[in-house]
């Protein structure tokens, strides 16, 4: 029992250091994209994860704040906690969704 649990706890050690949030693909075959803007509201390095209070997403998502995982940069090179912000939101049936290209709206 404790073998097999810790053999689990390895095999997820292991993925989770594999690849960071922040390094996975940009992109997905099959993934469709959205445009988002929103507010920045919290950030967690950990995961590589933004809190975005944002506007709705015609077709996917109402106005709402939620977390949303970063690809393509780390969460502490982005725009400060206030600002208002441009992102991609990609979205997959079974890969997950994240976020990718946050800047500053002009
Ligand atoms: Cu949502």
């Amino acid at each position: 029992m404790r073998t097999i649990a810790l053999a689990l706890l390895l095999t997820l050690a292991c993925g989770k250091a594999k690849i960071d949030n922040a390094s996975k693909p940009l992109s997905v075959p099959g993934e469709k994209v959205y445009a988002m803007h929103g507010k920045i509201v919290g950030r967690d390095t950990k995961e590589n994860a933004l809190t975005l209070d944002h506007q709705a997403i015609p077709g996917y998502m109402e106005a709402m704040t939620m977390d949303y995982i970063v690809r393509g940069a780390k969460v502490e090179s982005l725009p400060p906690n206030g600002s208002t912000i441009d992102a991609k939101l990609h979205v997959t049936d079974e890969k997950g969704i994240w976020i990718t290209d946050v800047v500053k709206s002009p």
